[in-house]
Protein backbone atom coordinates (compact mmCIF):
# COMPACT_ATOMS: atom_id res chain seq x y z
CA UNK A 1 0.00 0.00 0.00
CA UNK A 2 2.53 2.37 1.30
CA UNK A 3 4.77 1.67 -2.21
CA UNK A 4 1.82 2.26 -4.45
CA UNK A 5 1.14 5.61 -2.69
CA UNK A 6 4.70 6.32 -2.76
CA UNK A 7 5.26 4.96 -6.67
CA UNK A 8 2.24 7.21 -7.58
CA UNK A 9 3.27 10.58 -6.20
CA UNK A 10 6.89 9.42 -7.71
CA UNK A 11 4.77 9.26 -11.06
CA UNK A 12 3.11 12.80 -10.55
CA UNK A 13 6.59 14.24 -9.73
CA UNK A 14 8.04 13.10 -12.65
CA UNK A 15 5.00 14.20 -14.52
CA UNK A 16 5.28 17.49 -13.22
CA UNK A 17 9.08 17.78 -13.77
CA UNK A 18 8.18 16.83 -17.43
CA UNK A 19 5.75 19.30 -17.74
CA UNK A 20 8.11 21.95 -16.33
CA UNK A 21 10.62 20.71 -18.89
CA UNK A 22 8.22 21.45 -21.60
CA UNK A 23 7.51 24.70 -20.37
CA UNK A 24 10.52 25.94 -20.32
CA UNK A 25 11.58 24.44 -23.69
CA UNK A 26 8.64 26.30 -24.82
CA UNK A 27 9.88 29.33 -23.65
CA UNK A 28 13.46 28.70 -24.30
CA UNK A 29 12.43 28.47 -27.83
CA UNK A 30 9.82 31.79 -27.81
CA UNK A 31 13.31 33.65 -26.75
CA UNK A 32 15.30 35.14 -29.68
CA UNK A 33 18.69 33.80 -30.36
CA UNK A 34 20.32 37.34 -30.12
CA UNK A 35 18.94 40.40 -28.22
CA UNK A 36 20.15 43.56 -30.24
CA UNK A 37 21.34 46.25 -27.74
CA UNK A 38 21.76 49.83 -29.36
CA UNK A 39 24.54 52.23 -28.58
CA UNK A 40 26.27 55.30 -29.38
CA UNK A 41 29.63 54.17 -28.79
CA UNK A 42 31.14 51.20 -28.05
CA UNK A 43 33.58 49.83 -25.45
CA UNK A 44 36.34 51.29 -24.35
CA UNK A 45 33.99 54.60 -23.89
CA UNK A 46 32.56 54.07 -20.49
CA UNK A 47 28.56 53.75 -22.27
CA UNK A 48 29.85 51.31 -24.07
CA UNK A 49 31.74 49.51 -21.14
CA UNK A 50 28.50 49.81 -19.32
CA UNK A 51 26.77 48.08 -22.25
CA UNK A 52 29.05 44.93 -22.32
CA UNK A 53 29.16 44.46 -18.73
CA UNK A 54 25.14 44.13 -18.63
CA UNK A 55 25.29 41.44 -21.72
CA UNK A 56 28.20 39.72 -19.88
CA UNK A 57 25.95 39.98 -16.42
CA UNK A 58 22.61 38.47 -18.10
CA UNK A 59 25.12 35.71 -19.95
CA UNK A 60 26.47 34.77 -16.57
CA UNK A 61 23.57 34.77 -14.78
CA UNK A 62 21.31 33.19 -17.06
CA UNK A 63 23.97 30.30 -18.22
CA UNK A 64 23.70 31.96 -21.23
CA UNK A 65 19.92 31.60 -21.92
CA UNK A 66 19.88 34.84 -22.98
CA UNK A 67 21.94 35.74 -25.30
CA UNK A 68 22.61 39.96 -25.94
CA UNK A 69 25.21 41.78 -28.36
CA UNK A 70 25.73 45.40 -28.55
CA UNK A 71 25.18 47.36 -31.48
CA UNK A 72 26.91 50.48 -31.24
CA UNK A 73 27.47 53.89 -33.56
CA UNK A 74 23.40 53.81 -33.45
CA UNK A 75 24.18 51.28 -36.49
CA UNK A 76 20.80 49.70 -36.01
CA UNK A 77 19.01 53.11 -36.94
CA UNK A 78 21.70 53.85 -39.69
CA UNK A 79 23.63 55.98 -37.46
CA UNK A 80 20.59 58.52 -36.76
CA UNK A 81 21.06 57.96 -32.76
CA UNK A 82 17.87 60.25 -32.48
CA UNK A 83 15.71 57.36 -33.69
CA UNK A 84 16.69 54.91 -31.30
CA UNK A 85 14.02 55.56 -29.17
CA UNK A 86 10.80 55.29 -32.25
CA UNK A 87 13.10 51.75 -32.84
CA UNK A 88 12.49 50.22 -29.75
CA UNK A 89 9.24 51.39 -29.14
CA UNK A 90 8.74 49.32 -32.47
CA UNK A 91 10.48 46.51 -31.61
CA UNK A 92 12.79 47.18 -34.13
CA UNK A 93 15.72 47.38 -31.27
CA UNK A 94 14.98 44.86 -28.56
CA UNK A 95 17.40 46.91 -25.84
CA UNK A 96 19.56 50.24 -25.87
CA UNK A 97 21.44 52.04 -23.31
CA UNK A 98 20.27 55.30 -24.82
CA UNK A 99 21.04 58.76 -23.91
CA UNK A 100 18.92 60.95 -22.48
CA UNK A 101 19.65 63.47 -25.10
CA UNK A 102 18.81 60.96 -27.96
CA UNK A 103 15.68 59.74 -26.81
CA UNK A 104 14.28 64.01 -26.00
CA UNK A 105 12.80 63.99 -29.27
CA UNK A 106 10.67 61.51 -28.71
CA UNK A 107 10.07 61.93 -24.65
CA UNK A 108 10.81 65.74 -24.19
CA UNK A 109 10.56 65.43 -20.42
CA UNK A 110 13.86 63.99 -20.88
CA UNK A 111 15.18 67.48 -21.40
CA UNK A 112 15.78 68.28 -18.34
CA UNK A 113 19.22 67.03 -18.34
CA UNK A 114 20.32 69.37 -20.79
CA UNK A 115 18.75 72.26 -18.89
CA UNK A 116 21.73 74.71 -18.74
CA UNK A 117 23.97 74.61 -14.96
CA UNK A 118 20.91 72.75 -13.73
CA UNK A 119 23.22 69.89 -12.08
CA UNK A 120 26.66 71.49 -10.33
CA UNK A 121 28.35 68.45 -9.60
CA UNK A 122 27.76 64.33 -9.71
CA UNK A 123 25.36 64.83 -6.28
CA UNK A 124 23.32 66.60 -8.36
CA UNK A 125 22.70 64.24 -11.27
CA UNK A 126 21.94 61.33 -9.07
CA UNK A 127 19.34 63.70 -7.08
CA UNK A 128 17.86 63.76 -10.61
CA UNK A 129 18.27 59.76 -11.33
CA UNK A 130 17.80 58.36 -7.76
CA UNK A 131 14.52 60.53 -6.52
CA UNK A 132 11.15 61.26 -7.50
CA UNK A 133 12.50 62.66 -11.10
CA UNK A 134 13.80 59.78 -12.08
CA UNK A 135 10.84 58.10 -11.17
CA UNK A 136 8.28 60.28 -12.85
CA UNK A 137 10.41 59.95 -16.03
CA UNK A 138 10.72 56.60 -15.72
CA UNK A 139 6.95 56.45 -15.78
CA UNK A 140 6.58 58.40 -18.87
CA UNK A 141 8.98 56.21 -20.83
CA UNK A 142 7.06 52.96 -19.87
CA UNK A 143 4.62 54.25 -21.09
CA UNK A 144 5.69 55.43 -24.48
CA UNK A 145 6.39 51.48 -24.71
CA UNK A 146 9.88 51.05 -23.47
CA UNK A 147 10.38 49.60 -19.95
CA UNK A 148 13.52 51.63 -18.64
CA UNK A 149 15.50 49.44 -16.16
CA UNK A 150 18.56 51.45 -14.90
CA UNK A 151 21.00 54.53 -15.25
CA UNK A 152 24.36 54.61 -16.24
CA UNK A 153 26.48 58.01 -17.13
CA UNK A 154 28.24 59.59 -20.68
CA UNK A 155 28.66 62.62 -18.18
CA UNK A 156 29.06 66.48 -17.68
CA UNK A 157 29.57 67.93 -21.26
CA UNK A 158 32.63 69.84 -21.59
CA UNK A 159 33.16 72.84 -24.42
CA UNK A 160 36.10 72.31 -27.13
CA UNK A 161 36.89 74.51 -29.56
CA UNK A 162 39.84 74.47 -32.35
CA UNK A 163 40.36 78.38 -32.14
CA UNK A 164 40.57 79.36 -28.95
CA UNK A 165 40.71 79.14 -25.06
CA UNK A 166 36.75 80.42 -23.83
CA UNK A 167 36.40 82.07 -20.77
CA UNK A 168 33.37 84.46 -21.44
CA UNK A 169 30.00 84.10 -24.08
CA UNK A 170 32.18 86.42 -25.84
CA UNK A 171 34.79 83.98 -26.43
CA UNK A 172 32.36 81.47 -28.45
CA UNK A 173 31.29 84.29 -30.60
CA UNK A 174 30.63 83.08 -34.05
CA UNK A 175 32.08 79.54 -33.39
CA UNK A 176 30.66 77.10 -35.24
CA UNK A 177 29.48 74.23 -32.63
CA UNK A 178 28.58 70.95 -33.37
CA UNK A 179 25.29 69.95 -31.22
CA UNK A 180 23.30 66.72 -30.13
CA UNK A 181 19.89 66.45 -31.60
CA UNK A 182 17.54 68.25 -29.03
CA UNK A 183 16.22 71.51 -30.56
CA UNK A 184 17.56 72.76 -26.58
CA UNK A 185 20.80 72.79 -27.89
CA UNK A 186 20.38 74.37 -30.75
CA UNK A 187 18.60 77.69 -28.36
CA UNK A 188 21.55 77.46 -25.78
CA UNK A 189 24.49 77.93 -28.08
CA UNK A 190 22.32 80.75 -30.45
CA UNK A 191 22.08 82.35 -26.81
CA UNK A 192 25.98 82.00 -26.15
CA UNK A 193 26.16 84.19 -29.55
CA UNK A 194 28.10 80.65 -31.07
CA UNK A 195 26.48 79.32 -34.16
CA UNK A 196 25.31 75.94 -33.58
CA UNK A 197 24.72 73.27 -35.88
CA UNK A 198 23.41 69.68 -34.76
CA UNK A 199 24.55 66.10 -36.30
CA UNK A 200 24.92 62.96 -35.54
CA UNK A 201 28.10 62.03 -33.78
CA UNK A 202 28.90 59.93 -36.69
CA UNK A 203 29.21 63.03 -38.77
CA UNK A 204 30.82 65.31 -36.20
CA UNK A 205 34.13 63.74 -36.06
CA UNK A 206 34.66 64.21 -39.98
CA UNK A 207 32.97 67.63 -39.39
CA UNK A 208 35.63 68.67 -36.93
CA UNK A 209 38.41 67.00 -38.79
CA UNK A 210 37.93 68.51 -42.09
CA UNK A 211 37.21 72.18 -40.21
CA UNK A 212 33.56 72.42 -41.12
CA UNK A 213 32.95 72.82 -37.19
CA UNK A 214 35.20 74.22 -35.21
CA UNK A 215 33.82 72.45 -31.79
CA UNK A 216 31.89 70.47 -30.14
CA UNK A 217 30.59 68.99 -26.37
CA UNK A 218 30.74 66.24 -24.79
CA UNK A 219 32.17 64.34 -21.83
CA UNK A 220 35.63 64.29 -21.10
CA UNK A 221 36.12 60.59 -21.41
CA UNK A 222 34.88 61.02 -25.16
CA UNK A 223 36.98 63.16 -25.63
CA UNK A 224 40.14 60.60 -24.75
CA UNK A 225 39.14 57.92 -25.98
CA UNK A 226 38.37 59.57 -29.97
CA UNK A 227 41.08 60.86 -29.32
CA UNK A 228 39.53 64.50 -30.12
CA UNK A 229 43.06 66.50 -29.96
CA UNK A 230 43.56 65.42 -33.02
CA UNK A 231 40.78 66.50 -34.73
CA UNK A 232 42.37 69.78 -33.76
CA UNK A 233 40.28 70.19 -30.80
CA UNK A 234 43.13 71.90 -28.42
CA UNK A 235 41.48 73.98 -26.12
CA UNK A 236 38.96 72.78 -23.22
CA UNK A 237 36.30 74.91 -21.15
CA UNK A 238 35.41 72.95 -17.94
CA UNK A 239 31.98 74.08 -17.59
CA UNK A 240 29.62 71.28 -16.87
CA UNK A 241 26.83 73.16 -18.46
CA UNK A 242 24.83 69.67 -18.83
CA UNK A 243 25.22 66.20 -17.90
CA UNK A 244 24.26 63.04 -19.63
CA UNK A 245 22.71 60.36 -17.80
CA UNK A 246 22.08 56.81 -19.95
CA UNK A 247 19.24 54.76 -19.50
CA UNK A 248 19.25 50.91 -19.26
CA UNK A 249 16.01 50.11 -21.83
CA UNK A 250 14.04 47.03 -23.30
CA UNK A 251 11.49 47.61 -25.82
CA UNK A 252 7.92 46.55 -24.40
CA UNK A 253 6.90 43.92 -26.73
CA UNK A 254 10.03 42.62 -26.57
CA UNK A 255 9.96 42.63 -22.40
CA UNK A 256 6.65 41.33 -22.39
CA UNK A 257 8.06 37.87 -24.37
CA UNK A 258 10.44 37.57 -20.43
CA UNK A 259 8.96 35.56 -17.38
CA UNK A 260 9.01 37.85 -14.36
CA UNK A 261 12.30 35.75 -13.30
CA UNK A 262 13.71 36.71 -16.06
CA UNK A 263 12.40 40.32 -16.14
CA UNK A 264 13.89 40.63 -12.88
CA UNK A 265 17.37 39.20 -13.63
CA UNK A 266 17.76 41.48 -16.88
CA UNK A 267 16.34 44.92 -14.19
CA UNK A 268 19.30 43.73 -11.74
CA UNK A 269 22.23 43.11 -13.99
CA UNK A 270 21.21 46.55 -15.69
CA UNK A 271 21.62 48.55 -12.79
CA UNK A 272 24.39 46.59 -11.33
CA UNK A 273 26.13 47.47 -14.76
CA UNK A 274 24.67 50.90 -14.34
CA UNK A 275 26.87 51.22 -10.78
CA UNK A 276 29.59 49.85 -12.87
CA UNK A 277 29.71 52.13 -15.83
CA UNK A 278 28.74 55.20 -13.52
CA UNK A 279 32.02 54.65 -11.25
CA UNK A 280 33.89 54.14 -14.41
CA UNK A 281 32.53 57.27 -16.65
CA UNK A 282 33.57 59.42 -13.07
CA UNK A 283 36.67 58.53 -13.12
CA UNK A 284 39.59 60.59 -13.29
CA UNK A 285 38.10 63.97 -13.96
CA UNK A 286 36.57 64.35 -10.08
CA UNK A 287 38.69 66.84 -7.32
CA UNK A 288 39.86 63.63 -5.66
CA UNK A 289 41.20 62.02 -8.37
CA UNK A 290 42.02 64.59 -12.00
CA UNK A 291 43.92 62.02 -13.54
CA UNK A 292 42.16 62.42 -17.16
CA UNK A 293 42.44 66.10 -16.87
CA UNK A 294 46.13 65.89 -16.15
CA UNK A 295 46.55 63.33 -19.10
CA UNK A 296 44.45 65.73 -21.55
CA UNK A 297 46.69 68.54 -20.84
CA UNK A 298 49.37 66.65 -21.35
CA UNK A 299 48.29 66.03 -25.22
CA UNK A 300 49.46 70.01 -25.19
CA UNK A 301 45.74 70.97 -24.86
CA UNK A 302 44.57 73.84 -22.54
CA UNK A 303 42.22 73.25 -20.30
CA UNK A 304 40.46 76.66 -18.83
CA UNK A 305 38.61 76.62 -15.43
CA UNK A 306 36.19 79.08 -14.80
CA UNK A 307 35.81 80.91 -11.32
CA UNK A 308 32.42 80.89 -10.41
CA UNK A 309 32.10 84.68 -11.11
CA UNK A 310 32.99 83.51 -14.72
CA UNK A 311 30.86 80.55 -14.84
CA UNK A 312 28.02 83.14 -13.61
CA UNK A 313 28.43 84.34 -16.73
CA UNK A 314 27.49 81.44 -19.06
CA UNK A 315 24.59 81.06 -16.44
CA UNK A 316 23.20 84.35 -16.98
CA UNK A 317 23.64 84.26 -20.57
CA UNK A 318 21.50 81.14 -21.26
CA UNK A 319 18.57 82.40 -18.73
CA UNK A 320 16.37 82.81 -20.95
CA UNK A 321 17.21 79.76 -22.54
CA UNK A 322 15.93 77.36 -19.31
CA UNK A 323 12.75 79.37 -18.73
CA UNK A 324 11.63 78.51 -22.42
CA UNK A 325 12.06 74.92 -22.16
CA UNK A 326 11.21 74.98 -18.31
CA UNK A 327 7.72 75.55 -19.86
CA UNK A 328 8.45 72.82 -22.53
CA UNK A 329 9.49 70.51 -20.34
CA UNK A 330 6.46 71.12 -17.55
CA UNK A 331 7.34 73.60 -14.60
CA UNK A 332 6.64 70.82 -12.21
CA UNK A 333 8.75 68.96 -13.05
CA UNK A 334 11.62 71.28 -13.68
CA UNK A 335 10.70 73.02 -10.24
CA UNK A 336 10.90 69.12 -8.64
CA UNK A 337 14.28 68.77 -10.09
CA UNK A 338 15.64 72.31 -8.59
CA UNK A 339 14.36 71.01 -5.22
CA UNK A 340 15.80 67.91 -5.32
CA UNK A 341 19.42 69.43 -6.28
CA UNK A 342 19.11 72.06 -3.47
CA UNK A 343 18.58 68.97 -1.39
CA UNK A 344 20.95 66.80 -2.32
CA UNK A 345 22.77 64.81 0.22
CA UNK A 346 27.00 66.14 -0.72
O1 LIG B 1 26.48 62.47 -29.97
C1 LIG B 1 27.04 62.71 -28.90
O2 LIG B 1 27.59 63.78 -28.65
C2 LIG B 1 27.03 61.64 -27.82
C3 LIG B 1 27.94 60.51 -28.26
O3 LIG B 1 27.50 62.16 -26.62
C4 LIG B 1 25.62 61.20 -27.65
O4 LIG B 1 25.18 60.26 -28.24
C5 LIG B 1 24.75 62.01 -26.78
Amino acid sequence: MMMRVFKAAAGAVATAALLATALSGAQAADYKEEYKVSTVVPAPFPWGLAAEKWVELVRERSDGRINMKVYPGAQLVSGDQTKEFSAMRQGIIDMAVGSTINWSPQVKELNIFSMPFLMPDHAAIDALTQGPVGKELFDIIEKRGVVPLGWAENGFRELTNSKRDIKTPADLNGLKIRVVGSPLYLDTFTALGANPTQMSWADAQPALATGAVDGQENPLSIFTVAKLQNVGQKHVTLWGYVADPLIFGVSKRVWDTFTPEDQDLLRKAAQDAGTYGIEVARKGITEKDDSTLKEIEGLGVTITRLSDAERQAFVDATRGVYEKWAKEIGPDLVKTAEESVANRKK
